[in-house]
């Protein structure tokens, strides 16, 4: 049987054998997801595997996060050798060679000018990190004053208070009423009258960048520490930046003296086709933030990197004074450092950080051989980055897509995020082209079956 026939017509009575009460799932509908389970048990390359062994080709990379695919030998070797042979060592006034080693080859990965990592568990502990760096960072340069922070609309930077403050999904946000003072926001970058189907970096738009200078008039510009911004705004529905946008933030911050902090937990680690995103624009931010794909998702990670003279601005004092009162007790987990150390050699050791770049070109004809397809009202594309949006119903906005996901995962044996009427696909760099043909072949499937 092949993989298509194997993952056609999953039951999902299937999995009604356990108790799926207790977990009260993260960013989920629960009562929703409880009714239809959509259960993952196993995963090898690029598949998941249901618990009845149904095959799964993961289109997302678990959450924009696996990119050296599933459960890669030489990962899982370092993984179970550090969790034998140093389970747990505190980071706080106390190290272990692990840790030192994977800043080490972070920064050279990154290249200048940056050349200190901060370490975390996760994207959104990357992003407060990175905040409160920015505002220590004025304070101790004699700028106390700059508390400010401007975000973007639809921009994601996780959950924490931070995160959802700068961030700017609504439904993130409306329901947690405290949130960091004077934060302002940017309007996010895409326009479906202006830019629908572009390819790679829409030529509308760089003028967006203006709001900017106008924020920064508002408010002063000495009394604003960072602009937060994703490269490519991955969660709300891969929104690529137009041409000449970046850089036009990069110019505005640099005059006025504010950092620029990107935020790259999605856009790290090859997805566009570089090491990082800013690579790839060949726009160099202050901070920016990374997680998931350092160590493929195989362990909590996160961490942040510093602009040279940043770091070097908080070692001053006297020598035995915490100079950064910040960090967690899982900061530079040896679990985590020795999948991130074995991820860097299998992303070295098969080029896929720069595999992307090589798969660009096929991915973005396959994603838009899809327009045309009933409901279809935009299809979006960077690096290994794709999304497809779908007018949504009347009355019942989110629900097309949310049945399309169902219908991916249950007939079609495939793994597609949603968000809104917008279908998300960020495949493990290790994809083959016939599996990228693969997917958008079971996507139209879908499409074409649903009102
Ligand atoms: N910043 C960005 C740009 C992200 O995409 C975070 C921060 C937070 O990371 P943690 O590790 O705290 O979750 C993220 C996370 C989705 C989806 O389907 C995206 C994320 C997480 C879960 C789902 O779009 N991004």
């Amino acid at each position: 049987m092949n993989d298509i026939a194997r993952a056609g017509s999953l039951a999902p009575e299937l999995n009604t054998h356990q108790d799926l009460e207790a977990f009260w799932m993260p960013f989920t509908a629960n009562r929703q997801f409880k009714d239809r389970p959509r259960m993952l048990a196993r995963a090898e390359g690029m598949h998941y595997y249901t618990p009845e062994g149904h095959q799964i080709l993961d289109g997302t990379a678990g959450l924009w996060c696996v990119n050296a695919g599933h459960c890669r030998k030489p990962i899982v070797d370092a993984i179970s050798q550090a969790a034998a042979t140093l389970d747990y060592a505190p980071s706080f006034n106390m190290g272990h060679p692990m840790a030192f080693d994977l800043a080490s080859r972070l920064v050279e990965l990154a290249g200048d000018p940056f050349n200190h990592v901060f370490f975390c568990n996760s994207g959104s502990e990357a992003v407060d990190s990175a905040l409160k760096i920015a505002l220590s960072y004025h304070r101790l340069r004699g700028e106390g004053q700059r508390t400010r922070f401007i975000g973007r609309e639809r921009g994601y930077h996780g959950v924490g208070f931070g995160g959802i403050s700068v961030g700017g999904i609504p439904g993130n946000r409306k329901m947690f009423s405290a949130m960091l003072p004077g934060v302002d926001h940017m309007p996010h970058t895409w326009n479906l009258k202006e830019a629908a189907f572009s390819r790679g970096q829409p030529s509308w738009g760089e003028h967006l960048a203006d709001e900017l200078e106008r924020i920064i008039t508002l408010h002063d510009a000495s009394t604003i520490a960072a602009v937060i911004v994703e490269p490519v705004a991955g969660s709300a529905g891969v929104l690529v930046p137009p041409k000449g946008y970046l850089e036009k933030l990069r110019a505005i911050t640099e005059k006025h003296g504010i950092l620029l902090i990107f935020d790259e937990v999605i856009t790290g680690f090859g997805r566009l086709g570089k090491p990082f995103g800013w690579q790839y624009f060949g726009v160099a931010p202050d901070l920016y933030t990374v997680a998931k794909g350092v160590n493929s998702g195989a362990a909590p990670m996160g961490a942040v990197f510093a602009r040279k003279g940043i770091y070097e601005t908080f070692m001053q004092g006297p020598q035995a004074a915490i100079e950064f009162a910040h960090g967690y007790t899982y900061s530079a987990h040896p679990i985590s450092c020795a999948a991130a150390l074995a991820t860097l050699d299998v992303y070295r050791d098969e080029g896929l950080l720069t595999r992307a770049a090589e798969l660009a070109q096929h991915w973005e004809d396959a994603l838009h051989s899809l327009k045309g397809v009933r409901n279809v009202i935009d299809i979006r594309n960077i690096g290994l980055m794709g999304a497809v949006e779908l007018a949504s119903r009347d009355g019942a906005p989110g629900m097309r897509a949310y049945e399309a996901h169902c219908k991916a995962f249950f007939d079609e044996g495939l793994l597609v995020r949603y968000t809104g009427d917008i279908i998300a696909m960020s495949p493990p760099l290790i994809i083959s082209t016939n599996q990228i043909d693969e997917i958008v072949a079971r996507l139209r499937r879908v499409l074409e079956k649903i009102d």
